[in-house]
């Protein structure tokens, strides 16, 4: 019996359902509401975060933990490569977008925290009787605005890492040999940079496919817009066309 526990919205467990599907692993999703989301974590694999995988009797927590608990275990179908300077370059960049992730996450809730769409995403999952999610939905809120620093300069410093983060895909595409990121075929590199980037430009059908971006502000649609169009926003989409 394979679970994994998690929160629908988080990137970092898109990542995570991305490898176990890739590999054809069968598993359950446990959705675990935010804030008391950490007696359970701490009990499973003593951390705050999720994804936490349990696989039988092995429990793992930290979705980079978890990609190479999973490589060791499941080696069909393999994401990281044998060859030496190929597996070097792909553990490199998934560590980078792993980083980036933090700040694709708090440029973006920047933009749309007070958004209602948000906190459906973010609490629907669990149907909640009406009156105890209008009770949640501040609480929810005020906590991931303390929890991630959704502060205006924190804010902006994010949204010069998440240039970054694109830039890295477009100069990695430039470097590699074709669709991919460092081999010829999908590696933990594109699932990472592609999972973690994809709030950003919210393919079809994911969690982050909530808005009616015509009733966005003008600026914001435009830097969406922009974010879709360059090179790194349509790698992202035609990996989820492709690959997912
Ligand atoms: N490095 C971790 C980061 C995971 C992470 O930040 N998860 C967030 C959701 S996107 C989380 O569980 N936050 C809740 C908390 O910190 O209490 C990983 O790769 O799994």
């Amino acid at each position: 019996m394979r679970i994994l526990y998690q929160f629908p919205i988080s990137h970092y467990c898109e990542k995570t359902r991305w490898q176990l599907e890739h590999k054809g692993l069968d598993y359950r999703t446990r959705n675990l509401l935010p804030g008391p989301h950490r007696l359970r974590t701490q009990w499973l694999a003593r951390i705050n975060t999720l994804p936490i995988l349990r696989d039988d009797k092995r429990t793992v927590g930290d979705s980079t933990k978890i990609a190479y608990y999973l490589e060791k275990y499941y080696p069909e179908r393999p994401l990281v490569p044998e060859d030496a300077d190929s597996r070097a370059r792909v553990i490199e960049l998934e560590q980078h977008f792993d980083r980036f992730a933090v700040h694709v996450r708090r440029w973006l809730y920047g933009q749309v925290l007070d958004r209602p769409e948000i906190m459906d995403a973010m609490l629907d999952p669990y149907r909640l009787p009406g009156p105890i999610k209008r009770a949640l939905v501040p609480l929810t809120r005020e906590g991931v605005r303390r929890l991630y620093a959704i502060k205006p300069k924190a804010v902006v410093y994010s949204e010069q890492r998440v240039e970054e983060g694109l830039a890295l895909v477009e100069e990695s595409l430039r470097r590699g040999a074709g669709d991919y990121l460092v081999a010829d075929r999908l590696t933990l590199a594109d699932i990472s940079a592609a999972a973690l980037m994809a709030p950003l430009v919210s393919p079809p059908g994911t969690p982050w496919d909530v808005f009616d971006e015509t009733d966005l502000p003008a600026s914001l649609q435009k830097k969406l817009n922009d974010m879709r169009e360059r090179p790194a926003g349509q790698w992202i989409l035609e990996r989820y066309r492709t690959d997912r």
